[in-house]
């Protein structure tokens, strides 16, 4: 048997580690634009909003608290509750974007925001504006409705990403001593409470600040919250109690809304609260590394599978459900009512990319590039100052972008994913480098103990020919193992020109040689359009198909075709023409080709009748999903009827 110690020692080998954002530049291509409009245009905006809306003014402890411009809910929540956490995710997101692009102005409001946390943290290290505030007396009475280290979770996030960013301890300090607190009074130990947030999200935060600390203490309270959590009987039921109330009067009835109805490692079903449960499966994923808990990674995958296999979007957007904001039944995935919140596409490839380094298989790292294009960056409008909250995927032109959101957990939580999009590319492990996902960039990292250069030249997503040119200061063998996308059925390579064989092992090809300075590796994608059609119990889209080339789902949009895109009926078969349009919104790829249109002229006053409508010949083109509605309003459908 080998000993515990060596268990650990073993599992760190194994891991591979992403790269830190920083290490890649998007000096061309897709996200260029991307990464620069949300760094020069997303994070001030966001900021203005915060300050316009109020946001920020829960930080004037030496005030007293305003009118609520957020009413309270019925579950006793307010969004006030978890403003916090908004200006955390923002500080979050603006961090990421000054090492590389040192900003005084942002890192002064960012310290304006921590000086005012500072004085108003409590001398126990309390932090929550809310409660500090309001209802000093009500701390810690109601961890299930009203989000205490949720908001922390937020901080905490943030003030990880400020310290990397700029080296200034002092939002950290603040943030070790409020961690110190909730050491101090959660845990199994005698006199402590047995308690853990009903929204996951402070897990995940403490194992980044684990990784900067080194402190066992702050992977022991991480560890302690999932493991606690869904224990019976429920601290939840306990705590309600102790508040005087029932706790069958629990508004969402059941704790399968928070993950918490059993122990994690029993749950095999994706349950309740979209961004809850994806935030919770990614400190599993964080803790079965950390702890070598095997465990909790089998628990991690089975759950990962149950989503992918029967509750997941096309676009990778998940949780259909407004009135949970979460799952349903497996295969209940509707279009038009899709909730698909984009804080849990973003949520989905933060796990995607977890398990992807604790096992390198491109079913993960599939699915991180779905949400990448489609369900996550449909969030954000292209000119990156409006959002969606709801990722529906029909529309018949009700759904507009907002300017901010009424709930704006989403707007910050796009923008972290962007400005750190670095780290999803590259990963290393002692003498190989695992390249994730594809697009024009630059990036600096180490194998072992060398400085390697990878260069990508590529049009990707719009084109699966991608270069990678080597940069090394002197020889040096190692392993570069490439993804070969899911959706890719025919890939080829060539290493200095000569065609090599894809090994291709649980979606990942490695190619290990002596590489040199100068070496360029071509890798060959072949981008077919292809007509993806859904298992028949997610019924919605019977009859139907979805249009999808390379990483990217496509939709038509009323703007292009002049009719609604729920009348058209497509062929099955036949060539569906690819285009470059560089007038459409920056530029994009369209589809274009024949379709019918259910033709509405002879029915006049008709609502019924005995004869189908005639169809007539017309045309349709396709745009890339997550660039809808940036136009005028008009009706959207990812699924197509066919013909
Ligand atoms: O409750 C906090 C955040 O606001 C959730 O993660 C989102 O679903 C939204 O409800
Ligand atoms: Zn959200």
């Amino acid at each position: 048997m080998p000993t515990a110690e060596k268990l650990k020692q073993r599992s760190l080998i194994e891991r591979y580690v992403p790269v830190d954002h920083t290490q890649v530049k998007f000096d061309g291509g897709f996200w260029k634009s991307w990464t620069e409009t949300v760094r020069d245009v997303t994070i001030p905006t966001q900021h203005m909003r915060l300050e316009e809306e109020g946001f920020l003014e829960v930080l004037d402890f030496d005030k007293p608290a305003g009118p609520l411009v957020r009413p309270i809910q019925p579950s006793g929540l307010s969004m006030q509750h978890f403003f916090d956490s908004d200006f955390g995710k923002w500080i979050e997101a603006a961090s990421y974007t000054l090492r590389a692009h040192p900003n005084p102005d942002t890192e002064a409001r960012i310290d304006s925001i921590v000086e005012k946390l500072e004085a108003g943290q409590m001398a126990d290290g309390y932090l929550n504006s809310w409660f500090i505030r309001r209802e000093p007396d009500k701390r810690w009475t109601n961890l299930r409705d009203l989000h205490e280290m949720y908001s922390m979770g937020h901080l905490l996030e943030g003030a990880v990403a400020y310290f990397d960013a700029t080296g200034k301890r002092r939002f950290l300090d603040v943030m070790i001593r409020a961690v110190d607190h909730i050491i101090d009074t959660f845990g199994r130990e005698p006199g402590k409470l047995r308690g853990y947030d009903a929204h996951e999200e402070i897990e995940l935060a403490l194992i980044k600040l684990y990784r900067v600390t080194k402190d066992p203490r702050h992977l022991k309270l991480a560890t302690y919250f999932v493991d606690e959590r869904g224990q019976m009987p429920s601290y939840y039921d306990d705590e309600a109690r102790r508040r005087g109330e029932d706790p069958s009067d629990y508004v969402f009835q059941t704790y399968a809304y928070s993950q918490a109805h059993m122990p994690v490692r029993e749950q095999t079903q994706v349950v309740g609260h979209a961004v809850r449960a994806m935030y919770l499966f990614s400190a599993m994923a964080d803790l079965s590394v950390e702890n070598d808990d095997e465990s909790l990674k089998v628990a991690c995958e089975r759950l990962f599978d149950n989503l992918v296999g029967r509750q997941l979007y096309v676009t990778g957007g998940l949780g259909p459900s407004a009135s949970n904001e979460g799952f349903t039944r497996e295969y209940d995935l509707p279009n038009e009512t899709a909730y698909a919140e984009t804080c849990a596409a973003v949520a989905l490839g933060f796990f995607s990319h977890r398990m992807a380094q604790i096992e390198l298989d491109s079913k993960f790292t599939d699915k991180l590039e779905t949400v990448l294009y489609n369900g996550a960056l449909s969030g954000i409008s292209r000119d990156g100052e409006h959002y969606f909250y709801e990722n529906v995927l029909e529309s018949h032109g009700q759904n507009r972008r907002w300017k901010w959101h009424y709930c704006p957990c989403c707007p910050t939580n796009i923008a972290r994913f962007i400005t750190s999009l670095g780290q999803y590319f590259y990963s290393t492990r002692c003498d190989e480098v695992a390249i994730h996902l594809y697009g024009e960039s630059s990036a600096e990292l180490s194998v072992g103990d060398t400085l390697l250069r990878l260069k990508q030249t590529t049009e990707y997503p719009w084109n699966g020919d991608v270069r990678i040119s080597v940069g090394l200061d002197r020889q040096k063998r190692f392993a570069m193992r490439v993804r070969v996308p899911g959706w890719c059925r025919q890939a080829k390579a060539s290493v200095n020109g000569e065609s090599i064989a894809l090994n291709v092992i649980k979606g990942y090809a490695a190619i290990e040689r002596e590489w040199l300075d100068g070496d360029e590796v071509r890798l060959d994608f072949n981008m077919p359009v292809d007509r993806l059609y859904a298992h028949p119990a997610a019924t919605e889209d019977n009859g139907r198909f979805a249009l999808r080339r390379g990483p990217v789902i496509f939709c038509v949009e009323e703007a292009d075709i002049g009719t609604e895109p729920q009348r058209l009926r497509l062929p099955s078969r036949g060539e569906i023409a690819v285009r470059y349009d560089d007038t459409l919104l920056g530029g994009a790829t369209v589809l274009e080709g024949d379709a019918m249109e259910a033709d509405a002229t002879d029915w006049k006053e008709t609502l019924y009748r005995t004869q189908p409508p005639a169809l007539k010949p017309t045309r349709f083109k396709a745009i890339p999903y997550h660039l809808w509605a940036n136009r005028e309003p008009g009706a959207m459908a990812v699924w197509l009827h066919e013909k």
